[in-house]
């Protein structure tokens, strides 16, 4: 298959691509978690949930590989690196009993994928302590276990978690596809900035399209 992508034709094919989602999960779409305890606005999030519920939707009926991520730690946190932990002034910090339960622990309400993109039986749930998704994960060997060779991208926040997962993804050879509007980041500006330094140079990092382009490539639109 090929769609139009900038800046040039992205080509794949189904069976060696997957899917990936980043982090569609309550910490960082709804009030009450990680997100807003770092003083940010989540309602902006919000709006790509419909255009990437359509692709995913439109991948599942094709049969495609689908891998979701969270950000989510240990409830002892010992995966959590007291850098981390300590950075900043948020509200609360990461483990600290919010409304949605302890702030980025793996199990607690917060931390739960949202319903509109629940993952489904088949699909792979990756827990990722880190912002990208290969940093101490297993994402690597289940990729080559299935000979997946590229990668389309949806999911939050557009210049932290979704291009750290696209640049290691990039240094371990996999072509890498974001679509536009089904990432989102708190601050507009970095939106479009990381969308721009991500195919900019010829690809260096990957190719961007609008979820249409896909979509139409798939027999949706
Ligand atoms: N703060 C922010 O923009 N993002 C994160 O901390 N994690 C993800 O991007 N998932």
């Amino acid at each position: 298959m090929q769609i139009h992508a900038n800046p040039f034709a992205y080509e794949f094919e189904l069976d060696r691509t997957a899917l990936v989602i980043i982090d569609m999960q309550r910490d960082f779409v709804e009030p009450g978690g990680f997100g807003e305890t770092l003083g940010n606005d989540v309602s902006l999030l919000q709006a790509i949930v419909p255009a990437t519920q359509s692709v995913l939707h439109a991948w599942r009926k094709k049969g495609g590989l689908v891998i979701h991520t969270r950000e989510a730690h240990r409830r002892d946190l010992a995966d959590c690196p007291p850098a981390k932990r300590n950075r900043g002034n948020p509200v609360l910090r990461i483990g600290d009993t919010g409304p949605m339960g302890r702030i980025l622990v793996a199990g607690e309400p917060g931390n739960q994928i949202i319903d509109a993109l629940a993952p489904v039986d088949g699909e792979i749930v990756i827990d990722k302590p880190g912002k990208g998704a290969f940093y101490a994960t297993g994402l690597q060997s289940m990729l080559q276990q299935r000979s997946i060779r590229k990668l389309i991208f949806m999911g939050v926040t557009t210049e932290v978690c979704v291009q750290t997962s696209m640049r290691e993804a990039n240094d371990r050879g996999y072509d890498c596809l974001l679509l536009e509007d089904c990432t989102e980041s708190y601050f507009p500006a970095f939106k479009t900035a990381a969308i721009e330094m991500i195919r900019a140079q010829g690809a260096i990092v990957g190719w961007t399209a609008p979820s249409t382009a896909l979509l139409g490539a798939l027999g949706n639109h």
